[in-house]
């Protein structure tokens, strides 16, 4: 009988709260769409609290200093996520050792251990006021994120400080060597399917990506290059419209961006003004302005794509010009939509990401072009700034001539 009234009345709780959390989402619109919420399995940001181990006492008597407290330190490792770090720490709590005391047999307090936490790689850590900590890119690399206190001695009145204790995020921005941008249905993962080992799911309607694809692509010499696609943006990310900005700081790191737009044009719906290709090009150079200006200066390559739709041919015509003067073309657009400044392609490409496979190979030289050329020119300013401290220095110390 109790047994019976037990359940009825659990079953009564789980029912109002279903009730409550479908009425909640209800209230801010519409409920959640159930592939919507495979995003919460995306994890790129956490936050933790990190605390330093305490500093030993010291002993008056005898002049003795306590042990230093152990620092926490996040250490870069590869094949991780956040989701491994969540598993391993889930109170998302670090602690360090405290220092030991100092005692009569024991003069100098034993060293608390450090703590050392393996983190993925391509982690940034901020603190409480978002001030920048450090970044985690490569693998190995070891940050500091809490001192211990030191140890009790003459200048502290023999009583161990207590260690730095503070929360701290944790930021993870993947590591491509290129990131695919553009509206929702361009075709990105279409054409990382076709390009890389991924298998990203493609559909026809909009946001079907809703978190970060990596592929590598492998070239016959062997050589690999990562690319990411990311869900689309669509205009107004800025303000958190669609899948806002919160993907882009994973392109932050690329060394070229991908732009692909579709030359039918893209409408979220029919609420929404229709975009052309070229309008969908202005508003995506604004949505990175907006988000980062420096993304603008990265190389480039601008892939138009859906070349095999009827009429696409004439389109790309009426627009050629435009996009090769894209500052010009930015020019006469609104002020709401236009940019300070307009995105340099590197090289325009007309293709079918679906149905032309010698159009992927085009890409796929291209995409290893730019790269190559791109890193030559770094490694020569590499050079140029190196030679220039040479001489600088050879100037210092080399002979004065009178
Ligand atoms: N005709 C034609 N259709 C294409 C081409 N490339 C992609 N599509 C179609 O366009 C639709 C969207 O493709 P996706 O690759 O999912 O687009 P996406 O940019 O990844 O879209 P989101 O993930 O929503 O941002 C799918 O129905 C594709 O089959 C193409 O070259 N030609
Ligand atoms: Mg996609």
């Amino acid at each position: 009988m109790l047994n019976t009234t037990m359940n009825h009345f659990l079953k009564k709780i789980l029912i109002q709260t279903i009730v409550r959390q479908y009425s909640v989402s209800k209230k801010n619109g519409k409920p959640i769409r159930n592939h919507l919420k495979q995003n919460s399995k995306f994890l790129d940001s956490l936050r933790v609290h990190v605390r330093g181990g305490a500093g030993g006492f010291g002993f008056p008597k005898y002049g003795g200093e306590g042990g230093k407290g152990g620092d926490v330190c996040l250490v870069a490792t590869e094949d991780m996520t956040l989701k491994d770090f969540l598993r391993k720490c889930p109170q998302k709590r670090i602690r360090a050792e405290m220092g030991g005391n100092s005692h009569s047999r024991c003069i100098l307090g034993p060293i608390g251990e450090d703590k050392k936490v393996n983190v993925p790689v391509g982690i940034t850590v901020y603190d409480d006021q978002n001030v920048l900590i450090g970044d985690l890119n490569e693998a190995n690399s070891e940050l500091l994120v809490a001192k211990g206190g030191s140890g009790g001695n003459k200048t502290n009145g023999y009583c161990g400080v207590k260690g730095e204790s503070r929360s701290v995020k944790l930021e993870l921005k993947l590591i491509a060597d290129i990131g695919l941008v553009g509206f929702p249905n361009a075709g990105k993962s279409t054409l990382l399917k076709a390009i890389s080992n991924a298998k990203p799911k493609i559909a026809s309607y909009p946001f079907t990506t809703i978190r970060p694809n990596i592929g590598v692509m492998l070239y016959d010499d062997l050589r690999q290059i990562s690319m990411a696609d990311l869900p689309g943006l669509v205009e107004g990310a800025h303000c958190n419209i669609g899948m806002g900005h919160r993907f882009l700081r994973h392109v932050e790191r690329t060394k070229l961006l991908v732009f692909v737009v579709d030359i039918t044009g893209f409408q979220l719906s029919p609420k929404y003004k229709f975009r052309s290709c070229l309008d969908t090009v202005v508003l995506l150079n604004k949505e990175l302005e907006l988000y980062k200006k420096e993304l603008l200066d990265k190389p480039a390559l601008l892939v138009i794509n859906k070349m095999d739709t009827e009429g696409a041919k004439e389109k790309y015509l009426e627009i050629k010009d435009q996009l090769e003067n894209l500052d010009d073309a930015i020019s006469s657009y609104p002020d709401e939509i236009k940019s300070s400044k307009a995105i340099k392609f590197d090289k325009i490409l007309k293709i079918s990401a679906k149905n032309e496979p010698d159009d992927i190979k085009r890409v796929k030289t291209v995409i290893r072009e730019l790269l190559d050329v791109n890193e030559e020119l770094n490694n020569n300013i590499e050079n140029n700034i190196s030679l220039q401290n040479l001489k600088d220095q050879l100037k210092e110390r080399g002979p004065v001539l009178v």
